[in-house]
């Protein structure tokens, strides 16, 4: 099964309410909410009473990415906002496991993210206990860069981890995804795909957001046939 996740931060910040009617009438399966600390990350973005008001707004299920230092601390900021998921940075977690734990806590699917550069080495201990794994495809912080290719390989070589074990975490990719970065990943099969600037709130053409979501539904499900 493949999971379409749009990402917030890149549509309309002066229309949001358009943009989840919209993502609504295309069948988006989930929404990607980044949380930017300016620390961890050289950006601020959404706060917790913003992803609230959406909350209550919409009835897709919500993907917090949390993009900061001290994920511990934030967690309890964001929990009552009753996600489907909260991601965080391994790379920032002192103690991964209470992490994980805080977050299963509130009755939430912990994920674990790791940036372009990390190995995935250092998340196969925890691959038993999280929901999730967040591979960025780029360094996190904004929107509208370039993928990173070598995590194309990562991507492979999760899935070979994965293989034939009883509880097999979703594997999400985030980062210049669009139809070309999907092709790449043709033998790397994440299980959710995060739709930016790239390939959904552009404004190149008049396409629906519907139609873009299909097509590329429909350009995975193709790949998958083989
Ligand atoms: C990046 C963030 C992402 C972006 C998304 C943007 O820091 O974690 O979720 O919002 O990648 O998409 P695009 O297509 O502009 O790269
Ligand atoms: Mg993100």
């Amino acid at each position: 099964m493949t999971y379409m996740a749009a990402s917030l931060m890149c549509g309309d910040p002066l229309r949001i309410s358009d943009e989840l009617a919209k993502l609504e009438e295309a069948n988006c399966d989930l929404l990607h909410l980044d949380v930017m600390d300016g620390i961890y990350v050289n950006n601020l973005a959404l706060g917790p009473e913003w992803i609230a008001a959406v909350k209550k707004a919409t009835t897709i299920p919500i993907d917090i990415h949390l993009a900061t230092i001290d994920p511990i601390k934030y967690i309890e900021m964001f929990a009552p906002i009753k996600p489907e998921y909260i991601s965080f940075h391994i790379e920032e977690a002192k103690n991964v496991k209470e992490v994980i734990a805080k977050i299963k806590s509130y009755g939430i699917k912990p994920s674990i993210a790791l940036n372009p550069e990390t190995p995935i080495s250092i998340i196969t201990p925890f691959l038993d206990d999280v929901e999730m794994v967040l591979m960025m495809t780029v360094n996190p912080g904004f929107s509208g860069q370039k993928f990173n290719k070598s995590v194309l390989k990562k991507i492979e070589d999760l899935n070979e981890l994965l293989l034939g074990r009883e509880h097999k975490p979703l594997i999400e990719v985030d980062g210049n995804i669009k139809s070309e970065t999907i092709n790449w990943m043709n033998h790397s099969q994440p299980d959710i795909f995060v739709l930016g600037t790239s390939a959904l709130f552009h404004k190149n053409d008049n396409e629906s957001y519907s139609t873009r979501i299909s097509n590329l539904r429909q350009q995975i499900e193709s790949h998958q046939a083989y």
